[in-house]
């Protein structure tokens, strides 16, 4: 996974300048680099990461280290402030039966978030069923039934329903043997109200337990949408998952975030 493979190019990084026998010019623009290559690798936004290695250079170098604390200390507490504050605090992801509820924009990465959700829960052990509920976008139910086929989840609904609502309801009946339910559903423009009717409503049917909000790449800019969202309808919160790379929480944990 993404953030697995992040996760250990990060801890190389940060080994590498542990490792260090002087902590200099040249060991931070190292380190900086290294960081900027995991985060790129990840997905995360260039711009963002750009932001943050600068960040990083110029406390490491101008910042006095707090006293007692070696330059070394000061360097990695640095680089350990900044991360938490360009990814949000952590959450962990609920390991029981649930109904998620995807939504996001257009193009924002659902379906393939769905799926890999799908995934992450079928290989916790957990029996996972998918629901598409896209009625709107010709192919969607495909390009999700192709995604679920690949790693062995059903994958339910009807390319010919144009109703979101009935497909949800018809889907959850016949998911009832799954332990965990994704329901994948179409992209929105923006805050249409007849969208958002659709949203309110299949979360109404579906008792969803947790809304997920896939939201790009940027990390600035979803964190920025989240506390929208969360201020507009209290409906969707997500974390970031598709940003970079896959995991996300429930609600109740973001709104903590928002
Ligand atoms: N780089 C990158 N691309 C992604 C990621 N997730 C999805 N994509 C790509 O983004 C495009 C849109 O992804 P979808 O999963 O179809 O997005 P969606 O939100 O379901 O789109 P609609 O159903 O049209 O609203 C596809 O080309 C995906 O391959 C990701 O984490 N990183
Ligand atoms: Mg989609």
């Amino acid at each position: 996974m993404v953030l697995d493979r992040l996760g250990t190019s990060l801890k190389d990084a940060l080994k590498k300048l542990a490792g260090k026998t002087v902590v200099d010019r040249a060991a931070v623009e190292e380190l900086v680099k290294d960081l900027q290559r995991a985060l790129i690798q990840a997905d995360v936004n260039v711009k963002l990461v750009m932001r943050l290695s600068q960040s990083i250079k110029t406390r490491a170098l101008e910042e006095e280290p707090a006293k007692g604390m070696s330059v070394r200390e000061h360097v990695l507490r640095i680089v350990y402030q900044e991360l938490v504050d360009l990814m949000g605090p952590s959450t962990e992801v609920a390991l029981g039966p649930q109904t998620i509820l995807m939504a996001g924009l257009q193009g924002s990465g659902k379906t393939t978030t769905t799926a890999k959700l799908a995934r992450f829960f079928q290989r916790k052990g957990l029996r996972v069923a998918v629901i598409g509920a896209d009625t709107f976008r010709p192919g969607a139910f495909q390009q999700l039934a192709t995604l679920c086929q690949r790693i062995n989840v059903p994958c339910i609904g009807d390319p010919n329903e144009k109703d979101a609502r009935r497909v949800v309801r018809e889907g959850l009946a016949r998911a009832r043997s799954a332990e965990v339910v994704i329901i994948d559903t179409q992209g929105r423009h923006g805050l249409e109200d007849d969208l958002i009717q659709e949203i309110i409503d299949l979360n109404e049917i579906s008792r969803a337990t947790h809304r997920w909000l896939v939201i790009d790449a940027s990390l600035g800019q979803a964190r920025e949408m989240l506390r929208q969202l969360h201020s507009l309808h209290r409906i969707v919160v997500l974390s970031l998952q598709s940003a970079a790379g896959e995991m996300d929480a429930s609600l109740d944990s973001h709104r903590e975030a928002a």
